[in-house]
């Protein structure tokens, strides 16, 4: 920790600018993170979370950057299924083999963001002092298009400061995880030994967004059934693909079954280059996003609308039943410039 600086009120009147500790410069900010300054990343990703112009100045830098050999891997599956755990295991396979990862766990019903999730950090604190994992956790606070729009943001300025994989926990099998987790090159979901947990899973969706199964907590009983359930439901599945995804058994806690995962995970990163589908499922990806953000946009522009003067006359006359609804948000719509 340095000194403060006498002369400094409220972190302002930094002595160096150039220095992460008080730039909020994006530019500034993406040399100091691309030179390793974890404190400059992370300001970044808070930057991201709380949207705005800085936000975007950012996302304008750092995504000419991305699109090459990057891997992005989502991890999904039930709370507790033991993603944090399987995370932290991918994170030393990835050390490995000599690469940077960046880790986001994202949790769209959490208001805490920042540092890990207290279990997270637990779980992962054995990286803690690797210049080369750096863990984040996000959530929906501040950014108003919320984690379905910020979540990727995240993922691209990770991999344009330097680190070409990147791993996404997300929590809970709701609509908004099961999509942030379809975001990867490759989605991996994790269910649990007992009878319903694969129904379970392929109710919420994730049948047709994983890339690759994983029976966690394999050491308890039940998993070869469960198994069984998920490669009978992808025998049902009646898509053509021609990637049929693994089913791997784990257990996470002691280890076992994580090299045969990340195995089928760099099979899928291969198979995707070599047909072209890592290709198509990326401009997918970007065409989706661009969709997303100009629904936002639109509904910003609604918002704005409706605290205008026409619409209270438009609304006043609806209410009078003079016009109908329909009629109205036409008048609105074409009332404005
Ligand atoms: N027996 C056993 N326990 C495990 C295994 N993997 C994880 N656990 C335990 O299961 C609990 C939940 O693990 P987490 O990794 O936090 O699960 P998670 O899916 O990240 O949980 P949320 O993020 O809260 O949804 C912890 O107590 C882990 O120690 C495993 O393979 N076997
Ligand atoms: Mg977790």
């Amino acid at each position: 920790m340095e000194p403060k600086s006498k002369h400094s009120g409220r972190g302002s009147g930094s002595s160096d600018p150039a220095r992460s500790g008080e730039s909020r410069d994006p530019a500034a900010l993406l040399t100091s993170a691309r030179a390793g300054d974890r404190v400059a990343v992370g300001r970044l990703l808070s930057m991201i979370e709380r949207g705005g112009e800085p936000a975007r100045e950012i996302g304008r830098l750092a995504f000419p950057e991305t699109g090459g050999d990057e891997h992005v891997l989502g991890i999904t599956g039930a709370p507790g299924a033991g993603k944090s755990t399987i995370t932290d295991r991918l994170i030393s396979s990835v050390r490995e083999s000599g690469k940077k990862v960046g880790v986001l766990a994202v949790d769209p019903s959490s208001p805490f963001s920042g540092g890990a999730i207290l279990g997270d950090r637990i779980r992962m604190q054995g990286h803690a002092l690797d210049d080369g994992v750096f863990i984040r956790s996000m959530a929906t606070r501040g950014h108003l298009g919320g984690l379905a729009l910020a979540a990727p943001e995240a993922i691209r300025l990770l991999v344009a400061v330097g680190m070409p994989i990147v791993l996404v926990e997300t929590v809970g099998v709701g609509q908004v995880e099961v999509e942030i987790a379809g975001e990867a090159d490759t989605t991996i979901v994790a269910v649990n030994p007992g009878w319903g947990d694969a129904i379970q899973a392929s109710k919420a969706g994730l049948l047709e967004v994983a890339d690759v199964f994983v029976v966690n907590k394999a050491d308890r009983p039940g998993a070869a059934e469960t198994r069984r359930d998920l490669e009978t439901m992808l025998d049902m599945d009646g898509t053509m693909r021609e990637w049929r995804p693994p089913v791997v058994l784990t257990d996470a806690s002691s280890g076992a079954g994580i090299a045969e995962l990340w195995e089928r995970l760099v099979e899928h990163r291969d198979y995707m280059i070599a047909s072209g589908d890592l290709e198509r499922r990326r401009k997918d990806r970007i065409l989706g996003e661009f969709r997303r953000v100009l629904l936002w946009k639109l509904e910003q522009k609604v918002r704005a609308l409706e605290s205008g003067d026409t619409f209270r006359s438009v609304r006043d006359r609806l209410l009078d039943r003079t016009i109908d609804p329909y009629t109205a948000a036409d008048e609105l719509l074409t009332s404005s410039e």
